[in-house]
């Protein structure tokens, strides 16, 4: 890993440190069950794990690295109108609010109430001037994700099912992420920064996020944990949980490696790939239902309708693994993070416990590919999103009807949006020959995610007593809103490259 100069004085009192999670309680985070532990990043002497020189947690943005724990968040796109005055306000009022990871996990002082991050796309960058190579010209994050829709299997046109700000990737340059423990935390936040702003910038569309109530935090609205398989980053996960995938920073960060393509103003930043995603969470339910995986003296019906989301998903609700408990839920094996990634696939190739196309074994393969838990080094990611909108209403869930929007506010980050979020999504979960063990050479799609530009997808395995037999599936549970890539800088590069 390499350290430049300019982020070196930001970090040389930043050490990370052991303790669990200190943090979490203050409310701006939730820490549901089963969530590997954030480390706590002291200004007290502690060793860093790895011995390297470490991360410099005072220049990284702070939701970056922690995942999916936060409790409500607003993400705000606007297009700037007023490039001086932007850049003047950027660098002189929103630069100090902005929240670094060593903020966020320093234990030595109090948690701030509300988190505030930035990112750019590249018609952003472009705007703002700022120029030079950060990908090539045919990377998805320099052509937009809207011309990137066809690749990741969106109906067209996409004008259809599109939030039409996300359409004119010309015209959406940036957005705030907003987080805090309440939502008049996260609106007052914003009104602040929309004050500082003025005229500068032109509101392109807002999204409220929101962690679900009760039991259900951590739970996206298919009821499942979501959250629980994510790698740990070298110099920065305090411990790697048996079974959990390790990787190197720079799999998520960009410029952390001497010999990649560096451009030194965005080291430490990370690519953002959002993505609104609708989920039809009544019809997903109806489809259980209808299609229940009835083992005789084994379960119920309704036990049957869970076992099939779960072999859909790879996990049950809990989050225990289907690959450690096939037949029925366990939850102390989805709570524990000692064990709720202790599994390989390498040995499950006969589609009775987890399936080939399982989300969960689409999206990481595990030792599928490579015989190792690490699976493929560049094809991890860290995600970031939070369940959008209201909970199912009782007309809804009678009727199996959705007719309130909600879903997930996907949001991932990768140093390659190619290799990170392009990847699982067009290469692993919308390819039906993925991954083409003998046995089940075409596995079909991912059927949480998987998109055919909405025709009919087939997915094997789902069904236990015929484990090669296609089912197909009529209906996208999860719809695709649209979406767009961005750039997570630095906090040194906000102010000295970006403002500049
Ligand atoms: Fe997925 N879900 O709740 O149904 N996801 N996901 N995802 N996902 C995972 O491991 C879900 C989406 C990954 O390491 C779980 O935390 C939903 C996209 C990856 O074992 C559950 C949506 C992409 C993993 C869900 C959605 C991914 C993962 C299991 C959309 C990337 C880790 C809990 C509405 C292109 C796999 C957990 C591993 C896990 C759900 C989207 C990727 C329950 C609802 C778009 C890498």
């Amino acid at each position: 890993m390499r350290f430049s100069s300019i982020c070196a004085s930001f970090s040389l009192s930043i050490l990370l440190g052991f303790a669990s999670q200190a943090q979490a309680s203050s409310g701006l985070l939730i820490d549901p069950p089963g969530f590997q532990p954030l480390p706590v990043l002291s200004r007290k002497k502690h060793a860093a794990r790895d011995s390297g020189p470490g991360l410099n947690f005072s220049n990284i943005q702070g939701d970056i690295l922690i995942g999916m724990r936060k409790n409500k968040e607003v993400f705000f796109f606007f297009g700037i109108q007023s490039v001086p005055t932007f850049k003047s306000k950027l660098a002189s009022d929103i630069y100090p609010l902005i929240t670094s990871t060593a903020q966020l996990l320093d234990n030595t002082t109090t948690m701030p109430a509300t988190l505030l991050n930035i990112a750019f796309s590249q018609s952003g960058l472009t705007t703002l001037g700022v120029s030079g190579g950060l990908v090539n010209s045919s990377d998805p994050f320099a052509t937009g994700q809207a011309n990137d829709s066809v690749n990741l299997g969106d109906p067209q046109p996409i004008t259809n099912n599109w939030i039409p700000g996300f359409v004119d990737t010309n015209s959406l340059h940036g957005m705030f992420l907003i987080c805090s423990n309440t939502t008049e935390n996260v609106n007052a936040e914003l009104a602040h920064i929309r004050a500082i702003l003025g005229d500068s910038i032109v509101e392109i569309h807002r999204l409220h996020g929101a962690a679900r109530p009760g039991s259900e935090q951590g739970h996206e609205h298919f009821g499942f944990l979501d959250g629980i398989g994510q790698p740990a980053v070298d110099g920065f996960s305090p411990t790697v949980f048996p079974g959990q995938a390790e990787v190197a920073a720079s799999a998520i960060l960009f410029g952390q490696t001497d010999d990649s393509n560096n451009v030194t103003w965005a080291q430490d930043g990370s690519f953002l790939a959002f993505r609104q995603l609708k989920q039809l969470v009544p019809e997903f339910n109806k489809f259980l239902a209808d299609n229940a995986v009835l083992v005789p003296g084994v379960n119920t019906p309704a036990e049957g309708a869970a076992l099939l989301g779960a072999r859909m998903m790879g996990r049950w609700k809990s989050g225990a693994p289907i690959a450690l408990t096939p037949l029925k839920d366990i939850p102390s094996l989805g709570t524990n993070p000692q064990i709720n990634n202790d599994f390989t696939f390498l040995n499950e190739v006969d589609n009775f416990g987890c399936p080939f196309s399982a989300h969960i074994r689409k999206t990481n393969p595990r030792a599928d590919l490579t015989g190792d838990i690490n699976g493929f080094p560049t094809h991890h990611i860290i995600r970031a999103g939070i369940p959008y909108g209201p909970e199912v209403t009782p007309t809804e869930a009678a009727s199996n009807t959705t007719t309130i929007e909600r879903g997930l506010a996907f949001v991932s980050y990768q140093s390659s949006i190619p290799n990170g979020f392009q990847f699982l999504q067009q290469r692993w979960a919308n390819n039906p020959k993925f991954f083409p063990h003998p046995n089940f050479p075409v596995p079909g799609f991912d059927p949480v995610i998987g998109a055919f530009e909405g025709k009919p997808r087939n997915v094997q395995g789902l069904d236990l007593a015929h484990r090669t037999r296609n089912i197909t599936l009529y209906t996208d549970f999860v719809q695709s809103r649209g979406g767009e890539y961005f750039f997570a800088p630095s906090l040194s590069a906000i102010l000295t490259t970006i403002s500049a």
